[in-house]
């Protein structure tokens, strides 16, 4: 962290980027048979812009060498495995040594120090353990920060509740669409945030959230809400932290080198442009990759920060490229429909979006509940605010949007990742 210019940190980056090379080019399989397959030898990538020279890896690559293809050590330096739930083809599997490990538990203690969390704190990790990389993730780092971990998994929601008030607990971590339901059922509970709670941060990611949703958390547990950024492939959470301006999330740059790059034609882009963001880690034993495509939709912000950290922010995702719906041609991404809908008071953060094909024709609907009262209410109001949102929405997406106002509840409740867009036009062929 004594970096003093922009300069130190690229001289770093290129110094690691070749021990990185040369270690790979010995021991992954994988990374050989790329060098050999573009003709280069280890010594032809010297330093960052070198790195363009060689191909970018993407998910594919993984599911194509599934499970162990892309490991450069003996299967007994192994100490952990994570994979992806593989929902949509086969899982990808990440694998770690302990030194691995180990860095990732630093990564993520500056994380959690980043948003202001000390040893004086405790934590209640509301992530699933297992698979899913939130749960050791947030577990490690924590401890590595010396914070109190409470580790309650994911689920149970009243329960967590009740530990948050018997423990005293002063932080927690979830997905910032459970952790909207937790502040419901605190209501429900009639449990007083400020007398009854002792939490003032939260952190929270592993999907995509708005200002307006940030608003609506801080608002139920009167807390500070920040974003982080990560992904199985590169560790799990770990990789970009918001600091206390939460204006963009530091990514860890004297560990990962980032790019920015045209998602349809592969180019880099340059300073504030928006693209597909490409990791490169600069750390991993067990799993080297170059130029790992995230598919996560973002931009570089190449200003100083306020903070005094030294490493460059990413503004705060807006989705996956694989996320953007096309709805009778027009390019929609869920994050503008949040956006919209948060903007309207009526609405506390639950809803789904349905697209179908009703002959040659796409129809977008998106159901949103609305609170008992107002469902059960006057008639005429709710036809006002359907009508309302829908002309919000079509002036932000360019395209109609039917919107069915549903009952509070109707929506399902997710612990982890909330599922929110329904494509039925994939099943219907
Ligand atoms: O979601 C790791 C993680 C756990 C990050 C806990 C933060 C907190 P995966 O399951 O591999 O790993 O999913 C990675 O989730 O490519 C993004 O599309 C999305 N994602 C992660 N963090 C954010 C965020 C974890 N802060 C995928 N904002 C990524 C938006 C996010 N999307």
């Amino acid at each position: 962290m004594e970096f003093k210019s922009r300069e130190e940190i690229i001289e770093y980056q290129n110094k690691k980027l070749r021990c990185c090379v040369d270690y790979a080019s010995k021991n992954s399989r994988f990374f050989k048979d790329t060098l050999k397959k573009c003709n280069l030898k280890a010594d032809d990538i010297k330093n960052i812009d070198d790195l363009q020279k060689l191909p970018f890896t993407t998910k594919n690559d993984l599911r194509d060498n599934y499970p162990f293809g892309l490991m450069a050590v003996p299967m007994e330096d192994i100490v952990r495995f994570h994979a992806s739930s593989g929902t949509t083809g086969k899982s990808t599997v990440v694998y770690y040594t302990k030194n691995d490990l180990d860095t990732w538990s630093n990564l993520m203690a500056r994380v959690l120090a980043t948003t202001g969390l000390t040893k004086k704190d405790s934590m209640q990790i509301i992530y699933n353990y297992g698979f899913f990389t939130g749960g050791f993730g947030f577990h490690y780092g924590a401890e590595r920060l010396g914070v109190s971990v409470i580790p309650t998994g994911s689920g149970n929601t009243k329960k967590q509740i009740e530990i948050m008030r018997d423990f005293g607990t002063t932080s927690f971590t979830s997905t910032p669409s459970y952790a909207i339901y937790l502040g419901e059922t605190v209501e429900e509970m009639k449990i007083d945030t400020k007398k009854d709670l002792k939490l003032k941060i939260g952190v929270f990611g592993a999907e995509p959230w708005g200002e307006g949703m940030r608003q609506r958390i801080e608002e139920l547990f009167n807390i500070n809400a920040y974003d982080n950024y990560g992904i199985s492939e590169l560790c799990g959470p770990g990789v970009a932290v918001e600091c206390k301006e939460k204006d963009g999330l530091h990514v860890w740059e004297d560990h990962f080198i980032m790019e920015v790059i045209d998602p349809k034609t592969g180019e880099v882009l340059g300073e504030g442009e928006r693209g597909e963001l490409v990791f490169t880690p600069l750390w991993k034993e067990a799993m080297p990759l170059f130029r790992y495509r995230t598919k996560d939709i973002s931009t570089i912000y190449e200003e100083k920060c306020n903070c005094g950290l030294p490493f460059r922010k990413i503004e705060r995702l807006h989705g996956r490229s694989d996320d953007m719906l096309i709805i009778r041609g027009v390019n929609v991404f869920p994050s503008q429909i949040e956006e919209v809908i948060l903007k309207n008071s009526a609405f506390k953060g639950h809803y789904a979006i349905i697209v179908e094909r009703k002959g040659p024709l796409d129809h977008l609907t998106i159901e949103i509940e609305v609170t008992k009262d107002l469902f059960t209410g006057n008639l005429k109001d709710l036809i006002q605010l359907k009508d309302k949102v829908e002309e919000d929405l079509k002036s932000v997406l360019l395209v109609k949007a039917n919107v069915k106002l549903v009952e509070e509840g109707t929506i399902p409740r997710s612990q982890g990742k909330a599922q929110r867009v329904i494509d039925k036009r994939n099943l219907e062929g």
